[in-house]
């Protein structure tokens, strides 16, 4: 998969990291831009279309998490003042020393977690009854870490004693406390306004400086639709694979005759109809609205 190269306008800033709808940049001053683009993924392809305001819709979703999160772990957002070119979609950060897991929480049985239930029984070691299909509510959430895969890679489901073994047991300890902690605030949050976080993917750094220095700081995006699987609690229904409130108009289109598209072709998935570029566009905003109760600006 080739990243487009910088698609913004930031004279005096280094382009630092692009993944699939995020991009990273550095400003003189030191402070890490941290870039929502209007680029949707699916079946692990960038679709080669975009979705006006996704990043500015996820963006909001992000900070109304992190300022709901404050009293469990500080974060690394230091500013929403960032320059014209990406008003709205982008956050200045202070850097962090990230740490190289993956914190994923599960609070349901879905995508990789499924295939290593059905496969081994348990998720990253941990044990789960018998009898769970796909989109089961787990007894209790679970902390499932996973090794960060190269662009294009999938992330290595890896048990807690091998995060013990990379970054020491303490420190494990305290990213599968605080990853819990989150996951159960959101999915209380949002469970009580019709939104299923059947999972979450976290990411933590040390703090290099002033108050956060050597603190454990939650960074990149938090409990957005692409960080999290987010399924509307109406039509939850174990059993089957669970529609997603947010991508389910472009996998349905992806998958039908109409696309042309064989996503076991290995070929690039096509352009996306307006109908359902608008339609989609729309997901994003009813669940930015019906999570937080305010209207999309
Ligand atoms: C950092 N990323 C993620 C990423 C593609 C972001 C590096 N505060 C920070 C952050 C953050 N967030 C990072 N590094 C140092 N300090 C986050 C994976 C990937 C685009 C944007 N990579």
């Amino acid at each position: 998969m080739i990243i487009q190269p910088s698609e913004y306008n930031l004279p005096g800033f280094t382009h630092v990291y692009s993944g699939k709808v995020r991009d990273l940049y550095e400003a003189e001053d030191g402070r890490l831009l941290f870039v929502a683009s209007d680029r949707i993924s699916a079946f692990d392809w960038v679709l080669p279309s975009v979705i006006p305001d996704k990043g500015r819709i996820l963006t909001a979703m992000s900070l109304w998490w992190f300022d709901r999160l404050d009293d469990i772990v500080p974060n690394h957002i230091l500013s929403t003042n960032v320059p014209a070119p990406v008003a709205g979609r982008a956050t200045y950060c202070e850097r962090l020393d990230m740490l190289p897991v993956e914190c994923v929480a599960r609070g349901y049985l879905s995508g990789s977690g499924l295939v290593d239930y059905k496969s081994q029984g348990n998720i990253c070691g941990v044990g789960l009854p018998p009898g769970l299909v796909d989109g089961s509510k787990l007894p209790k959430p679970i902390f499932t870490p996973a090794t960060k895969a190269a662009i294009g890679d999938h992330d290595e489901n890896v048990t807690f004693d091998e995060v013990m073994a990379t970054i020491g047991a303490e420190e494990a300890q305290q990213l599968r406390r605080l990853t819990l902690a989150v996951y159960e605030t959101a999915t209380r949050i949002a469970g009580a306004r019709g939104i299923i976080l059947a999972d979450t993917k976290l990411e933590f750094g040390f703090g290099l400086r002033g108050v956060h220095k050597g603190q454990i700081v939650l960074a990149d995006e938090v409990l957005t639709p692409d960080s999290s699987r987010f399924w509307p609690a109406e039509s939850w229904k174990p059993g089957q694979a669970q529609a997603s409130y947010d991508k389910q108009y472009v996998r349905d289109w992806l998958l039908s005759p109409e696309s042309g598209w064989d996503k076991n072709s290995g070929e690039a998935p096509p352009a996306l109809p307006d109908e359902v570029i608008e339609k989609t566009r729309e997901r994003y905003v009813a669940a930015y609205d019906q999570l937080t109760g305010k209207r999309f600006q």
